[in-house]
């Protein structure tokens, strides 16, 4: 259990974990020269848990003062229970209260109020700081008598027992954190230890980490090996989420790291610059939170700059709650569920924080209902969240690579949940792709619609390309493929070779367009292989000119006329004729120059050479030096 202090400065905060672990959390010179705690400070002890087992206990220290409050919040993200430290001789002052409202946001949900220094003060004094307290944390996580309230003096030791007790019974109910989910070690401290090398601390929010695991460090996605492992102080194989973790690494100096950074394992997660959150801010705050505000933005032990925008509000008012999106002035690796502070810029001041519900809104939309992004994280169980990611995709569907990065879930965690919805057809899979049945289904009304479109736009062409037409519904291959084949099951389409048509469409001509058609195919057949520029032929026509192509790329497409060179086209008969020649020139000699094909054929040489090469493609002869050697 992760235990972190709280409190106005000079409370007793760093005095206390010393009664208690034996520890001066303070360990910076400046910190014991000015007799304050300016950074986090850690420490770390066992008690005995009742039934038998041991109960090890992590301590973050963080500072009082309200110039370190960015300290403490990067200290406060990994903890599971709050020893609020009040002074008895000096009671609740300004950041007992801030450090309260931060717990708060942060979602804290256990702890214990310490009434320090009960040395110092009579008890009827103490009986009144008691009761001010009391009246304090009304309504409150921190309500007592469901968590107490314990005066204690660091000094004497008095009331030290009671505390140990009161943080025995609270470890039983802290909830313990996934380890099962992939790890996340956001950074909270970097330093090098003389035979080891660089060394970095944090609380492991989620996962296991295992000796020799490869990690990538966030956002800079440098690789990094773990060399060992420390567990509150004490050489481990492995770290589970929860636990003070420290992680001698291997591929990075400690210029590459910094507090703020974070661990995970490589190629799974994505940083963000862009979050869908739950904001809520403080009743205390000055004044109204309006679009475009920047704040300074604090989640596990990073900080950045964030700019707000609503997605159904115009502004929001002290102590109410609304949906936001949040653009960070630099990248950071969050998923739902992640806890964040927002503190306004001058004077600097905590004014209000949520919790993330999505680190990977879709581009381009930028308004998101209230019931979209809570489906996407919190509402319901991990399939119905899964099932949400699929389909807020449509049609482009939802990678497993992706839905891992969504949502920090193991990948074989990811298949197990959706085996239900798969099984049931809810959900449809290609390859890794994963779809909603729903986009499915759209797809399916879309494409007749779209083919029937383009019929009655394009008369004179019998169907639509595929590739055409995967493009134009921005499909991916193995999902455009389902979709063809589903839909030429039930007989919707059909498909040819490369094009796609209504079943029963074809070309309808209008009869100038068959008589052009007519025209074109004669003009070719009568000049076998003199053919006649293509240009002359359609200028000769009834029809346009974007008509007559259409119409000569069907003769194409029915092999009527065949395209052999850039310019030149011939009829399929001429072409048949040419072989019977080629054919019987072969009984006399198996060479053939140019000068003999241009005698035998009659043509010229600017129709010469691209006929030949013509029967080169097709195998009928085969270019040696100069000449051919007929096949
Ligand atoms: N008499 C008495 N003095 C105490 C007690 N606990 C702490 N002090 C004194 O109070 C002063 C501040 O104590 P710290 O533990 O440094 O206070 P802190 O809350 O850690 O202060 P910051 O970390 O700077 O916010 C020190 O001089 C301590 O000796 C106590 O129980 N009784
Ligand atoms: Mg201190």
């Amino acid at each position: 259990m992760i235990v972190g202090t709280a409190g106005h400065i000079d409370h007793g905060k760093t005095a206390l974990v010393k009664a208690l672990t034996g520890i001066d959390a303070d360990r910076l010179e400046e910190e014991k020269r000015r007799g304050i705690t300016i950074d986090l400070g850690f420490a770390h002890m066992e008690l005995p848990a009742g039934n038998g087992e041991t109960l090890r206990l992590g301590f973050v220290d963080v500072p009082g003062h309200e110039r370190f409050v960015r300290n403490m919040l990067a200290g406060v993200g990994g903890i599971d229970l709050v020893l609020l430290v009040i002074a008895a001789d000096e009671s609740i002052k300004p950041q007992t209260r801030e450090h309260f409202d931060i717990l708060q946001l942060l979602g804290v949900t256990r702890g214990i109020t310490v009434l320090t220094k009960s040395d110092a003060v009579d008890a009827e004094t103490l009986d009144v700081v008691r009761m001010e307290v009391e009246e304090f944390l009304r309504g409150t996580f921190l309500e007592s008598p469901r968590s107490p309230i314990v005066a204690v003096s660091s000094l004497t030791g008095a009331g030290l027992d009671d505390l140990k007790h009161a943080m025995v019974e609270s470890a039983a109910q802290v909830q313990p954190r996934d380890s099962r989910a992939l790890a996340r070690l956001p950074i909270d401290r970097v330093f090098t230890m003389k035979g080891f090398g660089t060394v970095v601390t944090g609380t492991l929010v989620a996962g296991t980490i295992h000796r020799e695991d490869e990690l990538e460090v966030f956002p800079t996605r440098l690789r990094v090996r773990v060399r060992g492992i420390q567990v509150h102080g004490q050489a481990s194989d492995s770290a589970m989420a929860g636990q003070r973790t420290a992680l001698n690494l291997a591929g990075a100096s400690t210029e590459d790291l910094s507090r703020g950074m974070t661990l995970a394992p490589v190629a799974t997660l994505v940083a963000t610059r862009r979050l869908d959150v739950s904001l809520r801010l403080l009743s205390s705050a000055p004044h109204p939170l309006k679009p475009r505000t920047r704040v300074h933005f604090h989640s596990n032990t990073m900080e950045t700059v964030a700019e707000i925008a609503f997605h159904s509000v115009k502004q929001i008012l002290p102590g109410e709650e609304t949906f936001a999106r949040l653009k960070l002035a630099s990248p950071a690796l969050l998923l739902p569920g992640d806890r964040f502070i927002i503190r306004q810029f001058s004077p600097v001041l905590t004014v209000g924080g949520g919790v993330v519900l999505d680190a990977a809104p879709i581009a381009g939309f930028k308004k998101v209902s209230a019931d979209t992004l809570l489906n996407l994280s919190v509402a319901g169980n991990a399939e119905d969240i899964l099932a949400s990611r699929v389909a807020r995709r449509g049609s482009r569907g939802l990678s497993l690579e992706q839905a891992v990065a969504e949502t920090g879930w193991q990948r074989q965690r990811i298949v197990s949940c959706l085996d239900s919805k798969l099984k049931r057809g809810l959900i449809l899979k290609f390859g890794d792709l994963l779809l909603d049945s729903g986009a499915m289904l759209e797809m399916s009304t879309a494409v007749p619609q779209l083919l029937a479109e383009f019929h009655k736009k394009n008369p004179l062409t019998p169907g639509i390309g595929k590739e055409a037409l995967r493009e134009r519904l921005k499909l991916q291959t193995d999902v455009f493929g389902a979709v063809l084949d589903s839909l030429v099951r039930q007989k919707k389409i059909q498909v040819d070779a490369d094009l796609v048509r209504l079943p029963g469409h074809g070309v309808v001509m209008k009869d100038e367009e068959a008589e052009s058609k007519k025209k074109i195919e004669e003009a070719f057949f009568a000049a076998g292989l003199k053919v006649p520029a293509l240009h002359e032929v359609l200028a000769g026509l009834k029809v346009d000119k974007a008509r007559a192509e259409k119409i000569v790329t069907l003769l194409l497409r029915e092999r009527i006329l065949l395209k052999i060179s850039h310019e030149l086209v011939f009829h399929r008969s001429a072409l048949d004729e040419l072989r019977g020649l080629i054919a019987g020139q072969k009984a006399k000699a198996t060479r053939m120059d140019v000068a003999t094909f241009k005698e035998l054929t009659g043509v010229s040489r600017k129709y010469a050479i691209p006929l030949l090469e013509y029967l080169d493609r097709e195998h009928v002869t085969k270019r040696v030096g100069d000449a051919r050697q007929i096949l």
